[in-house]
């Protein structure tokens, strides 16, 4: 995962002072991208131990179109606990924006699965999760905003494409705000998961994963975390198998995911900024 140390190393060199919502401050810069060809492994970062669980429950999750925490809390995932309302909702997150656009009855990823089957060529196989009706007000706290029908948070991974060529699938998304240490890997390995899935229902190989970045930061304390990952030999890419046997995107269970061959250097502690 060179790609994802040079953007480490990127930002360290070049990013800016910013403060911004949760109060920690950033080092920032603006635009960036990186690519990920799936057949050379699955990129999973090798230089801190990474929960795939919580990946792929929160992957299978979005698919559901769910958007309270319920599902997550009883496959022991906690990573959106701290946006949630006292019970368990999100508001219209990217699950509902997903399967349900603006509550339109608008299955994204359905028409998405159509497209690839019937329109390889199409150069609009989009998927937006922004949804500009569904704003949060950010002078009220996360529970109100849900309680007036508005989002917890705003998308982070806001837009995706995909695209097919030569039999391959390919997948960019466009994320307006990343959380380098914490989020990043947790983004990567969750859409070049997707990816794959996508590809296997629909009879193609998997491609590149192109993620393009809009503020892309470290927060201020993930720093010292950020220097002792860049100090770490990357490792070989792991492989991901999955059951071959599954061929509707909406039938993948947990159990159908199996990575072999990884071998990461220990986890490291960093404190989420809420
Ligand atoms: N807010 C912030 N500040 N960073 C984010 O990455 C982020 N997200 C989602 C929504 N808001 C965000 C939530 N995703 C972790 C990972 C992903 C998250 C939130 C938290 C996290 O704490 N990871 C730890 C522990 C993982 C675990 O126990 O499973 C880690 O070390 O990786 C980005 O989409």
């Amino acid at each position: 995962m060179k790609q994802y140390h040079d953007l480490m190393k990127h930002i360290l060199k070049n990013g800016v002072q910013k403060g911004d919502r949760t109060g920690t401050g950033t080092i920032s810069c603006f635009g960036y991208q990186m690519r990920f060809d799936l057949s050379e492994g699955f990129p999973m970062v090798t230089t801190k131990k990474l929960h795939l669980k919580s990946i792929i429950h929160e992957l299978l999750w979005f698919l559901k179109g769910d958007t309270n925490i319920a599902y997550l809390k009883e496959n022991g995932v906690r990573i959106w606990d701290e946006w949630a309302d006292e019970n368990g909702n999100l508001g219209p997150v990217y699950g509902h924006q997903w399967r349900n656009w603006n509550s339109e009855g608008i299955d994204q990823i359905k028409q998405v699965i159509e497209t690839l089957k019937t329109n390889p060529n199409s150069r609009r196989i989009m998927v937006s999760a922004w949804n500009p009706s569904v704003m949060p007000d950010t002078s009220v706290s996360f529970a109100e905003n849900v309680a007036n029908g508005k989002a917890a948070l705003p998308p982070c991974h806001a837009f995706f494409q995909f695209y097919v060529a030569d039999g391959k699938l390919s997948c960019q998304l466009y994320q307006r705000s990343a959380d380098t240490f914490l989020g990043v890997p947790f983004n990567i390995a969750s859409y070049a998961l997707f990816t794959m899935m996508i590809a296997q229902v629909c009879d193609l190989e998997p491609g590149d994963f192109v993620h393009t970045f809009g503020d892309v930061h470290l927060y201020n304390n993930h720093i010292e975390q950020a220097e002792l990952q860049l100090s770490r030999e990357p490792r070989p890419l792991p492989k991901m198998k999955i059951n071959p046997e599954v061929k509707d995107l909406f039938a993948f269970k947990f159990e159908d995911f199996e990575l072999v061959d990884y071998d990461p250097h220990p986890h490291i502690k960093a404190a989420v900024s809420v």
